[in-house]
């Protein structure tokens, strides 16, 4: 096992890295940023460097500057967490060239599945179930992108390569919008990504969000720890998500949980992922896959007992996973709201001085958080200041945890989403569970709360 990791990263996933390092005995570096110099897992850090200025492009996003930490600390190891170089290829690859365990998998992993089409069509051809569409890059000529939409069927959706998460799509109802669509994708994808090519799909309308997490390692064993939904969005930022999905037969999910790790053992993965996968009229069809920790990962860990960012590190030092299927079992369900520091119905992001805090508890809850009273939420990065978890053994129960947890919990200073999510805890179709990606957008469309 390593002796020394070194996180990359900030928030709150950085203290539940640490959390799970100290469990393991492993002793950890914090780096951080000028503006994250007095936070708590800096303090509670082994070792902390300052790696630059606020600004993520010179800190949490600053390469060189992180593996010199890690250099200069002696540290074995770097976990990305989420976000910033989590899912960078380069990045990987040069922690790994510079003698470093990148936390995650193989650098030519992260490379297949940071190109959507790639992605798509190793996982066809693993047989998991996918968007229908047209397999590959759009070609130029505008004569057969338009036989190509035709033979796909309208509505459909140009996706960018190396886009993901919801950046770099347009969805084209027509032949007429078609080449102005097209063109529009490209020149953006070149814009945000360095790359033009764009590949298109049939465009889902009203589909759920739901994903599976798996756990690999480098032996060609792989499991599944269920699914989770995440379809309560908006602007594709998820602001709940839950485990195990309302309404969706086990003996499906278990059915597609198995393609996925299936594709795993193939192609060699190792480390957490997640398959993204939309779900409608009761079928699933892959989208991406995200191949780091994701935020809402302690749904998962809530119902089913393990600890993935522990794994991910057992996994990455070399050990076998400890698991086999049979041994994973779902207990009861879990909610995750995710605290925003921000205005609950415009969403502008609200910085500043937490005046007074007081975190929720008591049966079944769990928070995830770096806040504390005094503290300043810096305006540089994600307003995500906390996230709640209440388990029950049914999702009614989790719903009722959820509701006392938002009502013992106060955040002083700075505006939060907290009465939001306290609407959505006693919204009737949230309660019956099963709602679309575009459920939120509409309820506070009509409730006339905010604009689109
Ligand atoms: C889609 C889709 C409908 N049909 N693809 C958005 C994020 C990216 N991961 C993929 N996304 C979508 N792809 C087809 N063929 C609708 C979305 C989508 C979405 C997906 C998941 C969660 C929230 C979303 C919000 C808007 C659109």
């Amino acid at each position: 096992m390593f002796e020394k990791i070194l996180i990359a990263n900030r928030g709150e996933i950085a203290l539940r890295i640490q959390r799970a390092c100290r469990e393991l005995g492993i002793k950890t570096v914090a780096v951080y940023s000028e503006a994250d110099r007095e936070t708590k897992y800096v303090k509670l850090a082994d070792e902390a460097v300052c790696i630059g200025p606020a600004a993520s492009a010179g800190s949490y996003l600053n390469m060189p500057a992180i593996i010199s930490a890690a250099e200069v600390t002696d540290a074995q190891a770097i976990h990305p967490g989420y976000g910033f170089l989590s899912e960078n290829a380069d990045f990987a690859e040069r922690v790994e060239s510079s003698g470093f365990v990148f936390i995650g998998p193989k650098a030519d992993t992260i490379r297949l599945m940071g190109d959507k089409i790639s992605a798509k069509e190793t996982m066809k051809t693993a047989g998991v179930p996918c968007v229908p569409g047209f397999d590959g890059a759009l070609p130029d000529g505008l004569k057969d992108v338009a036989s190509i939409a035709k033979r796909i069927g309208y509505p459909v959706i140009i996706k960018a390569a190396g886009g993901g998460g919801g950046r770099g799509m347009r969805v084209v109802h027509t032949e007429a919008a078609l080449p102005g669509a097209v063109t529009m994708t490209k020149t953006e994808a070149q814009t945000a990504f360095g790359n033009p090519t764009v590949y298109m799909e049939k465009y889902l309308e009203n589909p759920r969000h739901v994903e599976i997490q798996i756990l690999s390692d480098r032996y060609g064993n792989a499991v599944y720890l269920g699914e989770r939904d995440c379809s309560m969005q908006r602007r594709h930022q998820k602001i709940i998500e839950e485990a195990p999905a309302p309404l969706i037969p086990p003996r499906q999910i278990a059915r597609i949980s198995e393609r996925c790790a299936e594709a795993c053992r193939k192609i060699g993965y190792r480390g957490a992922g997640t398959f993204e996968f939309l779900y409608e009229n009761g079928a699933f069809y892959f989208i991406e896959m995200n191949t780091r920790v994701q935020v809402e990962h302690p749904v998962t860990e809530a119902i089913t007992g393990i600890d993935i960012v522990q794994e991910q590190i057992r996994v990455a030092a070399g050990e076998r996973l400890r698991l086999r299927q049979r041994d994973v079992t779902v207990h009861g369900h879990a909610i995750e709201c995710r605290i925003n520091a921000e205005d609950p119905y415009t969403f502008t992001p609200f910085p500043g001085k937490i005046e007074f805090y007081h975190p929720p508890g008591g049966p079944g809850i769990r928070v995830d958080s770096h806040i504390y009273q005094g503290y300043t939420v810096p305006p540089y990065y994600d307003s995500m200041i906390a996230k709640v978890i209440a388990h029950g053994d049914t999702r009614e129960q989790a719903i009722r945890r959820m509701r006392i947890a938002l009502s013992e919990m106060g955040v002083g200073g700075i505006k939060t989403n907290i009465p939001l999510h306290q609407e959505l805890m006693q919204d009737a179709r949230f309660i019956e569970g099963g709602t679309s990606i575009h459920y939120l957008e509409q309820r506070l469309a009509d409730k006339g709360e905010v604009k689109g």
